[in-house]
């Protein structure tokens, strides 16, 4: 007689468990690999960025050493994996989702109010354009932020191709259009597409500039690519992603955010950490990829570049 038979609760985990939820277990950890949900371990984010970027080859650029930072750079993959990107879902894990984004062929239209009206192809701007690098803080309005390397080029640049005329004061910004790639896109109550605007003083300010990469590579599709705004002394949602259309106009553009919420977000949004969101405050922000927080700064700390352009505006909600 057999003395050491096992007792039925000490047989192994595996075993013991019904057949169907074991295979169940063995699938949901097989997707969580492919998903990319292992990120803390390195796994899954790469195959999903293995498809080649035709613009691959001009990164990485030179640092442009006159933009500093007063922090660490955000790590890579937390920045990748957290973004808003409302075409894609009201959410921050859009990432996968974005894929969908054919970035080639890509055009940008510049029109409206310009000498030279123009539909330019994104790899011949590529090649025009003096790329460079620049270390940038970038802080949302729901008070989180990252400092990120963007590459690219100033505003400014497609500022000068388009020669805009004597009458025109904003620039008009409009992400694709196409719900077919962009499932958020089929949510009507939002008004679609995706519009940001500037004045030509701003767009002309040095800081103003056109993302084409970050992390020293193309811009990853949930960063908004091949072509995005970048506005840092402006909360997040200025910076319009994937944009394949700037109009100069004489009238001030309506954002799709000011559409959306007139009372919570306005055209100018400038960072301020006194002045409160109507539903929280803004004077601090969580660093993302961290569990620390930091003082929020006025323009996000770039107030000696910028705060001349606002210091004759009276009676402009400046700060939402
Ligand atoms: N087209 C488009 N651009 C957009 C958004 C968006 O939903 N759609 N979200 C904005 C907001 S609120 C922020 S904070 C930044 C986020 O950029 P990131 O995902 O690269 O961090 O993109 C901005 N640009
Ligand atoms: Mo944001």
């Amino acid at each position: 007689m057999n003395i050491l038979k096992k007792r039925s609760w000490a047989i192994p985990e595996r075993e013991a468990t019904p057949e169907h939820v074991f295979l169940n277990r063995r699938q949901i950890l097989a997707g969580l690999a492919g998903s990319g949900a292992l990120l803390g371990t390195g796994l899954g984010l790469r195959p999903a960025f293995a498809e080649e970027d035709p613009s691959a080859g001009l990164y990485p650029v030179k640092r442009n050493p006159a933009f500093t930072l007063d922090r660490d750079l955000t790590d890579e993959e937390d920045a990748s994996t957290y973004n808003n990107f409302y075409e894609f879902g009201s959410h921050k894990q859009i990432w996968q989702a974005a894929q969908e984004l054919q970035i080639r062929p890509w055009t940008v239209t510049l029109d409206g109010l310009v000498d030279n009206p123009q539909i330019v192809d994104i790899d011949k701007l590529l090649s025009q354009m003096p790329l460079e690098e620049r270390l940038y803080r970038h802080r949302c309005v729901e008070a989180w932020s990252m400092a990120v390397p963007w590459s690219g080029f100033e505003l400014s640049e497609l500022v000068k191709l388009a020669s805009p005329k004597s009458n025109a004061k904003y620039l008009r910004f409009e992400t694709f259009l196409d719900p077919s790639v962009a499932s958020g896109q089929k949510q009507s109550w939002y008004p679609w597409p995706y519009v940001e605007g500037l004045t030509l003083e701003e767009a002309t300010n040095e800081l103003a500039f056109m993302a084409t990469g970050v992390y020293g590579k193309p811009l990853a599709k949930q960063f908004g690519a091949p072509i995005r705004l970048v506005t840092p002394w402006k909360y997040g949602f200025k910076c319009i992603k994937s944009v394949v259309r700037i109009t100069f106009t004489e009238e001030r553009p309506v954002s799709f955010w000011e559409e959306i919420q007139p009372k919570e977000y306005g055209f100018w949004a400038n960072v301020n950490p006194s002045v409160p969101h109507r539903r929280w405050p803004q004077d601090s922000e969580r660093l993302l990829g961290t569990d620390q927080r930091r003082q929020t700064l006025l323009y996000n700390g770039y107030e000696e570049q910028v705060a001349g352009i606002y210091k004759n505006m009276t009676g402009e909600l400046l700060f939402m």
